[in-house]
């Protein structure tokens, strides 16, 4: 039998949803439990194309909408020989951020629809598992100030949490909402029980194609 492929684990949520930390801490109890698991995040800004988006995003540049939302797709493709590599060599990936962001970021500027805003992600490695980190504003208040970076207000930050409410509706992706308002290890522990699950459920099962 040919041996077992790793999964493909997204965290997705706004702005001060903990996304970040909470990457962090599942590949380090992976490991522990002795499941391979690397971070990756998106937008890769080590990349040349990862490097435009970031003058972008530091608002040290300007692109217009319909590009920076292909840069950030191509963002991804570029990335994806290596993902299926380690998936293949039994790694699980633990992503924040995927084409989920990619989607609700665009499509909550003036002019665009959630359809237009899927097609280039069309086919890209799909999760297995895909946790929204949910965070209500009040409590994202809580955790301190908005950072310089574009997006980074609250106005559009409800647009986009609207947008991901969208896109939750699909049932073709295996949606997880997390309770996000919970301390640090409690949002850890849903998280690794989900993303175990995810690991054991699909490590004989083919990886999927996103949206296809
Ligand atoms: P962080 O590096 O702090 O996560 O911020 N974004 C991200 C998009 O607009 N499109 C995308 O495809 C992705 C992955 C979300 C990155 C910012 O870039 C936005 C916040």
């Amino acid at each position: 039998m040919a041996s077992k492929r790793g999964a493909l684990i997204v965290l997705e949520g706004v702005d001060r949803a903990g996304k970040t930390t909470q990457c962090k801490k599942l590949v380090q109890a992976l490991q522990q439990s002795g499941h391979p698991a690397e971070t990756m995040r998106f937008p890769d800004r080590s990349t040349t194309i990862g490097q435009l988006i970031s003058a972008y995003l530091e608002k040290k540049s300007d692109l217009e909408d319909h590009t920076v939302h292909l840069l950030f797709s191509a963002n991804r493709w570029e990335l994806v020989p290596v993902m299926k590599k380690k998936l293949e060599q039994g790694i699980t990936l633990v992503v924040d951020r995927y084409a989920f962001s990619g989607v609700a970021f665009t499509s909550a500027k003036p002019g665009f629809c959630l359809d237009w805003c899927k097609r280039p992600d069309v086919g890209l490695p799909k999760p297995d598992l895909v946790m929204f980190l949910q965070l209500n504003p009040a409590e994202a208040a809580l955790r301190g100030q908005f950072g310089n970076e574009r997006y980074e207000t609250s106005a559009f930050q409800k647009s986009v949490q609207e947008k991901f409410e969208q896109l939750m509706k699909d049932p073709s992706v295996n949606w997880k909402v997390i309770d996000a308002s919970q301390n640090v290890e409690g949002v850890h522990a849903d998280i690794r029980t989900h993303s175990l699950n995810a690991i054991n459920e699909t490590q004989n099962m083919p990886l999927g194609e996103l949206w296809k």
